[in-house]
């Protein structure tokens, strides 16, 4: 299923002034609004690079993590899954970005109450849709998501996010459809069993979330080792600064919704 990596669109949201009240597990510091304008632009246009057409929505002051689009939908090539996030802060968000969805997709499905999901604890690789129970993410969201996918021709396998990890793409990234960038700690849960596994260089754990987009993998800056391990295996990498989303635990993959639109 080349699907699960080649899109025609992304959606994103601009950063919010709001952004230095965005959630954090650890406060190292808030983010720099001007720094992370640049780098929302230049992510901007690495995908514009890699073959998408940008979507771009209007920055949520009501909202302070309202950029990290991701957690708010599951984009398949047939059909939206609207995700009910399992901050309390960040319910609201779907609502935001509901009517752009429902305008780009015929067939629009909804995670309800009490399930919570979040996007980020998704991974869609060639052969199934891996989802990670997390803080984020209960049981009642995921058999809610089984029973949407599953008539729908997916196969779908939960997985445990660490407990020590956001979301369970923190960790990892699809590089193609049975390859896996991963963090040891994650892979050691023997979630990939069965895929080829490329770890990150130690040290180098925050390098794991990245987004393979049509022909390149769009990464953070600051992880050298990691970059030179994906270009030893002939990947085309391009690299956005990330520092002020990494203070918000936001990476490559929570900026944007990638969309297959046939
Ligand atoms: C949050 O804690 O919800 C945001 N500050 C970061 C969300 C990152 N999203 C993602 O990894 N998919």
């Amino acid at each position: 299923m080349e699907y699960s990596y080649q899109f025609t669109h992304a959606i994103v949201r601009q950063p919010a002034k709001s952004i230095v009240k965005g959630l954090r597990a650890v406060d190292i510091g808030s983010p720099d609004y001007d720094q992370m304008i640049c780098d929302h632009n230049d992510y901007v246009e690495a995908l514009v690079s890699a073959g998408v057409k940008v979507i771009s929505l209007t920055a949520l002051d009501k909202f302070p993590d309202g950029q990290f689009v991701e957690d708010t939908a599951l984009c398949l090539p047939e059909a939206v899954i609207l995700m009910r996030p399992g901050a309390p802060s960040r319910l609201g968000e779907v609502c935001e970005i509901e009517p752009k969805l429902r305008n780009l997709f015929k067939a629009v499905y909804e995670i309800e109450k009490p399930g919570h999901i979040e996007g980020g604890d998704i991974l869609v690789t060639g052969k199934e849709i891996l989802v990670g129970r997390s803080a984020r993410t209960n049981e009642n969201g995921v058999s809610q998501l089984s029973e949407i996918v599953t008539p729908l021709g997916y196969v779908m396998r939960e997985v445990f996010t660490p407990p020590e990890i956001l979301h369970f793409k923190t960790d990892c990234s699809l590089l193609g459809p049975d390859e896996i960038l991963s963090t040891k700690r994650l892979q050691n849960s023997g979630c990939f069993d069965g895929y080829q596994v490329i770890n990150v260089a130690d040290g180098e754990e925050a390098s794991a979330n990245a987004i393979r987009v049509n022909d390149y993998v769009i990464m953070p800056a600051g992880f050298p080792m990691t970059k030179a391990i994906l270009e030893e295996h002939d990947y085309k990498v391009k690299v956005i600064n990330n520092t002020e989303c990494a203070k918000l635990d936001g990476g490559m993959s929570c900026l944007s919704l990638r969309l297959n639109l046939m």
